[in-house]
């Protein structure tokens, strides 16, 4: 049991909501440790995709708690920031893609979480911003390192250097969020793409997400050799041998992650 993570299962499909309703669910020291112990004991055997979102209809996480954060000295700082980066990391190599269905703000620290999973949709009442700068601080759980990689480097100045929070059209425009629907529709949505990754070959889709991570800091040459290899790896799975034989023979694969 957790005391600020609700967890729900729908089939193949795991949920983990952030629950800290008086701060609009911000990021303390006891809900980052809580995610690292939830995805250590996650069951990638289990589950083919894990949503991610925030309590209620206003907020899916206002940031880092800031009353944690305010009489932090600097290698107390860094280590709160290592904690985080730590945890998200997590997420971004979890096997199993990550869809954040975010559901309100995403500031600071959550709009960093948002970025660490592998997809990011929103309610039509999301706000995206890093407002760091504004409290003297900097984006400190990689949001240096991830958003300037998904919106490009002028957008996520502008964003971070200004501290400016935009709305759910704008961080569709930019693409930092893949969809915007009606805050009644979030979970409807998430499940549905959710559900589109589960019935493909898990181990399949794993390779791509870690090929995909992978190769993105890598030169051309060796990405591509990269990518060759888990290519390789494909042949060697009962997935690729059933899911080739259903098209073959106009059947319907279930696949079960050999
Ligand atoms: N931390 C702590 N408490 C918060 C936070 C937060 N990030 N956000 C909101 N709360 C609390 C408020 O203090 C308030 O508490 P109370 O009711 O006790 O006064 C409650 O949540 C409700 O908030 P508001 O009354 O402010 O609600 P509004 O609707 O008026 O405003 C906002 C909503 C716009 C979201 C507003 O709350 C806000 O601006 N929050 C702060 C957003 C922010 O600056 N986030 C970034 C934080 S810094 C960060 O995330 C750094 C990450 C890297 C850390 C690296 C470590 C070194």
């Amino acid at each position: 049991m957790y005391e600020h993570l609700k967890i729900e299962e729908r089939g193949m499909v795991a949920i983990m909501t952030i629950s800290a309703p008086k701060s609009l669910n911000a990021l303390n020291s006891t809900i980052l440790k809580e995610i690292g112990e939830y995805l250590d004991e996650f069951d990638t055997h289990r589950f083919r995709c894990l949503i991610v979102t925030g309590d209620g209809e206003k907020s899916f996480v206002a940031g880092a708690d800031i009353s944690e954060m305010a009489t932090l000295g600097p290698q107390q700082g860094e280590h709160f920031g290592k904690t985080g980066a730590e945890v998200f990391r997590q997420i971004e190599t979890l096997p199993c893609p990550v869809i954040a269905a975010v559901n309100g703000f995403a500031l600071g620290g959550g709009c960093e979480l948002a970025m660490a999973c592998d997809i990011r949709i929103c309610s039509d009442n999301a706000r995206f911003g890093q407002p760091e700068v504004g409290l003297g601080i900097i984006p400190g759980f990689s949001g240096t390192v991830r958003l300037a990689r998904l919106v490009g480097m002028g957008m996520a100045k502008q964003l971070i250097f200004t501290g400016k929070n935009i709305k759910a059209d704008e961080a569709l425009r930019i693409g930092l969020v893949n969809a915007v629907v009606p805050q009644a529709e979030l979970m409807d949505k998430a499940m549905e793409l959710a559900n589109q990754i589960c019935a493909n070959a898990p181990l399949a889709v794993s390779a791509a997400k870690l090929c995909i991570n992978t190769e993105y800091d890598m030169e051309a040459e060796e990405a591509i050799a990269f990518e060759n290899q888990a290519f390789g790896m494909c042949f060697s799975t009962e997935d690729q041998k059933n899911g080739m034989q259903a098209f073959l023979t106009k059947g319907k694969c279930e696949f079960q992650g050999k």
